[in-house]
């Protein structure tokens, strides 16, 4: 619910909430139930954040904007559809307000471990996801993609996994394995050609994530010209990324259906609330093994009858479920 004077006619609610915006502390005015009508209010696209300001592209200008107070703690976060207030030149030093977040069709979120209920938000409306990881340096890690891809699943966004350094090493394991549980994968090496993967980005809002130092910045650079992201080197020592990046911010292409965003590299991917049954419904082919479970089944390990051991799952990839089912049933 949103401040408004009391006995203030409708047209008066934009200027009146704007001086609320700003005001010293300790001085709170009455309030009605009556919600303000922003159906007037612009709506814009939440590109990037930064420190509590936030770039909102509204009809291809960029314009600066802080939360309304009326918001409240409701996060704002990438992605976001908002009703934007004020100022909408996008001039320096202009400031608008988002009054209002749109519906979303999407929330991607992660918690730092399966422990911890907070959420930590990495966009919304996006509609697919696109898990990048190295061929090598840094090493592909099957449980943070097979984390990625049931964290797409219960989000609701198309999961694609995009092996990069081909130059490096061969995708060939990692493609078949993901190719057998029905997870679409394709490849990139640098300064490969880039039509196949344009292809899968086109009239899509697309999500780039994965661990730091796997290439999404390059790609995101070399997919959008004068994207101008800082892109960094793999620490020879142990192997990891430098953690380049440090905010999302969502770009827009030449095709102005489709969007890519590129995010933070991860260092873990925790889950919050996810059941076992999302897990096994993240893979087609796993899913499809599953349904001869007993019923109620929890997939765990030394569970009996398990349809998950009955050697059709390749090893590896049983182990990395296991141990996501596993982890997820002792936070739970
Ligand atoms: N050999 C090779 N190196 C690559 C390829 N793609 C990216 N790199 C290099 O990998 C390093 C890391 O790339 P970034 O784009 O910064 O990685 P990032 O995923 O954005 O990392 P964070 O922002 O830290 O999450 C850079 O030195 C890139 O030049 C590739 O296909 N082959
Ligand atoms: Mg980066
Ligand atoms: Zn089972």
């Amino acid at each position: 619910m949103s401040p408004r004077v009391l006995g203030a006619r409708a047209g008066d609610v934009e200027d009146d909430d704007f001086d609320d915006f700003d005001r010293a502390s300790g001085y709170s005015r009455p309030r009605t139930k009556t919600r303000p009508d922003y159906t007037s209010a612009v709506v814009g696209k939440v590109l990037g954040v930064d420190r509590g300001r936030f770039a909102v592209a509204v009809e291809g200008v960029t314009v600066r904007a802080i939360k309304a107070r009326a918001l409240g703690r409701k996060s704002v976060v990438v992605g976001d559809r908002v009703r934007l207030m004020g100022d909408l030149s996008g001039e320096s030093d202009t400031l608008a307000r988002i009054v209002e977040v749109l519906e979303r069709t999407s929330w991607l979120c992660r918690s730092a471990d399966d422990f911890d209920p907070e959420e930590r938000p990495l966009v919304a409306n996006a509609d697919q996801m696109l898990i990048v990881t190295a061929a090598a340096n840094p090493a592909p890690s099957l449980g943070m993609i097979d984390r990625l891809v049931i964290a797409a699943e219960v989000a609701g966004v198309e999961p694609l996994i995009l092996v990069t350094k081909t130059d490096l090493a061969s995708a060939d394991d990692l493609v078949a394995a993901y190719d057998t549980l029905g997870i679409p994968v394709v490849t990139t090496r640098l300064g490969g050609d880039l039509t196949v993967i344009r292809e899968c980005l086109r009239g899509r809002t697309t999500v780039l994530v994965g661990h730091s130092g796997v290439g999404k910045s390059t790609l995101i650079n070399a997919l959008v010209p004068g994207a101008g992201r800082v892109t960094g080197d793999v620490n020879e020592v142990t192997g990891k990324g430098r953690h380049v990046s440090s905010s999302a911010i969502a770009l827009p292409t030449d095709d102005p259906d489709t969007w890519v965003s590129d995010t933070p590299g991860l260092r873990s991917f925790g889950f919050s609330g996810v059941a076992p049954a999302a897990v096994v419904a993240a893979f087609p082919d796993v899913a499809a093994i599953a349904e001869d479970c007993p019923r109620g089944c929890q997939h765990l390990t030394g569970t009996l009858e398990c349809a998950l051991d009955d050697g059709r799952l390749g090893g590896t990839h049983l182990a990395s479920l296991r141990r996501i089912l596993d982890a997820i049933d002792k936070a739970g």
